[in-house]
Order: structure tokens, then sequence, then C-alpha cells
């Protein structure tokens, strides 16, 4: 598929995906997902890790207004499912995303943001859930996503009265883990991809999928789920991890 919103490049097993509509703040529109939908469920084998950014002032300002505004009630329903079902393949990969966060990450943004591993933001970063502004709540589990990550009371906070806040404040309510210069943004996010990348592959693997399958369950359940996974990296790589260490050298995976 010719995608014309998404820009994918491949280095080293990274793969930047810059979303590009400038002329709209790279709002979602259904073409996005449709690209996106394709561009999740065709990813090459080389692609050990993805970055996800937006091109010009703009992460992404939101869903595309103009594409809403005349929606159904059931129609809105549907686009809501249909955006959920993609941001939780992002979710679900099984390659760590990272939202590289340029500017705008509005909305629909912001949801996107969150539904990444984690946010590497710019100064130049706004964050924020105005939907309340336009009549709307958030669409893309953003309601879901944003109390798990900040806490109800924060979570509650933006949603309710659309206040925008800083990549500075984000960072201080642990939306973002890191805020850096504008011309700093991209060599930074990938330092901290090519440390993930000398780490144990199935260990990093393993990490996100059991933090995201135990946030849908009771402490309990999740713990035996850890457990199972701590176990299958012994006599495998964790073995060569840990060997490494103590005959002080680094590990080949
Ligand atoms: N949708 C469509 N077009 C947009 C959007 C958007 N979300 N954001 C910006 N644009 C367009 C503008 O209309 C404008 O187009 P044009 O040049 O043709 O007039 C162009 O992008 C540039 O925008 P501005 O001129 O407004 O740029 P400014 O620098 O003056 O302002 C802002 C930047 C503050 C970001 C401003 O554009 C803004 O407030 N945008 C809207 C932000 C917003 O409300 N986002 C939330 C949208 S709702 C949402 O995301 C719901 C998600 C859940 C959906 C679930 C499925 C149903």
């Amino acid at each position: 598929m010719e995608y014309q919103i998404l820009h994918p490049s491949v280095t080293d097993g990274v793969m930047v995906l810059t979303i590009s509509r400038p002329q709209a703040l790279n709002a979602l529109n259904s073409l996005f997902f449709t690209e996106m939908d394709h561009l999740l469920s065709h990813l090459p084998q080389e692609v050990k890790i993805m970055v996800i950014t937006g091109e010009g002032k703009a992460f992404v300002a939101g869903a595309d207004i103009s594409e809403m505004v005349d929606k159904s009630q059931a129609e809105g329903e549907a686009f809501s499912l249909a955006g959920q079902a993609v941001f939780r393949k992002i979710e679900q990969l099984s390659i760590p995303v990272i939202a590289a966060v340029n500017g705008y990450a509005l909305g629909g943004g912001c949801e996107l943001a969150m539904a990444c591993d984690f946010r590497i933001a710019s100064t130049l970063a706004t964050f924020g859930q105005p939907e309340v502004n336009l009549g709307i709540i958030p669409g893309y589990a953003g309601t879901q996503r944003m109390s798990r990550l900040i806490g109800k009371g924060n979570a509650l906070y933006l949603m309710m009265t659309a206040t925008m806040i800083s990549a500075d404040e984000a960072l201080r309510m642990g939306l973002v883990q890191k805020v850096v210069a504008p011309e700093l943004l991209m060599e930074e996010t990938l330092k901290i991809a090519k440390t993930i990348l000398s780490k144990g592959p199935t260990a990093t693997k393993l990490v996100k999928e059991v933090v995201n399958l135990g946030l849908a369950m009771d402490f309990d359940a999740a713990s035996k789920q850890e457990a199972q996974r701590f176990g299958s990296l012994f006599k495998n790589e964790g073995e060569v991890g840990m060997r490494a260490f103590l005959e002080k050298r680094k590990p080949t995976w």
C-alpha cells in the first residue's frame, strides 16, 4: 500500500514513523487509520522498535473535527471503536513503541501518545484533552489510559477543564518521561531506542506484555502472569544475561 499520511523510515532496526499532514496539524482522519492499521499488520521483520512523531508544529492536534461533525450517534460510536482498535494494536505490538512528541498532542493526539509505551517530549510540546470544548469526550480510550497513567485527579482535571499543559507540566504529572530541547528530540529518542535494543530482547518484550496484561487484571492474578514469564527466561535469555554478568562481560543475546 502507498501511504500518503504515514512516512515510515527504517534504520538499524528502528522505524521512525512520521505522521505527515501538517496543513491540518496532522489531525487523524479515516485515511490515517486505514494506513496505520495496514502498517501495523505489515511491519517488516527487521523493525525491532518504533518511534512515532509528527511533521511540523504538531504531533497530532486531535481527531479530524471536519470528519466528525456530521456523524450520527451510531456512526460516532463506530468511529470511536474503530480508532480504539487501531490504538490497541499499537499498544499490543510485540515491539516497543515510543512517542517522540514534537508539538501539539491534543485530543486524539494525546490519546495516540498514551497508546505508545512511553513519551519523550520536546519543550515545544503541548498536551491536552480539549474535547469538552467541542461538547464531546475522548473517544480513543483516552479516558481509560489517562486515568491509569496519571491518576484520576490529574486525568479529570485535564479532561474536565480542557487545560492545555506544557511538556514540563506533563513531566510533573507523569504523562511524559523526559523533556528535551526540540533540536535534540529525535537524537535523544533514538538513543533511548538503542538502549532498549541492547537489552535482552525477549525480556523487553515480556515486560511490556505483562505490564499491559496486568493492568487489566487483579494484582494476584497479574503477579502469577509475571512469575510465569520470569520462569520462562531461565535456561534461556536469562541464563545468557546472568552468566555474562558473573563472567564480567557483555551478553550476546
Ligand atoms: N481537526 C481538523 N482540523 C484541524 C484540527 C483538528 N483536530 N486541528 C487543527 N486543524 C486545522 C485547522 O482547522 C487549520 O486548518 P485551515 O488552515 O484549513 O483553517 C489548520 O489545522 C491549522 O490550525 P490553526 O489555524 O487552528 O492553528 P493554530 O496554530 O492557530 O492553533 C491549535 C493550533 C490550538 C492546535 C488549534 O488548531 C486547535 O485548537 N485545534 C483543535 C484541537 C482539538 O480540539 N483537538 C481535539 C479534537 S477532538 C478529538 O481528538 C477527539 C478524539 C476522539 C475521537 C473518537 C472518534 C469519534
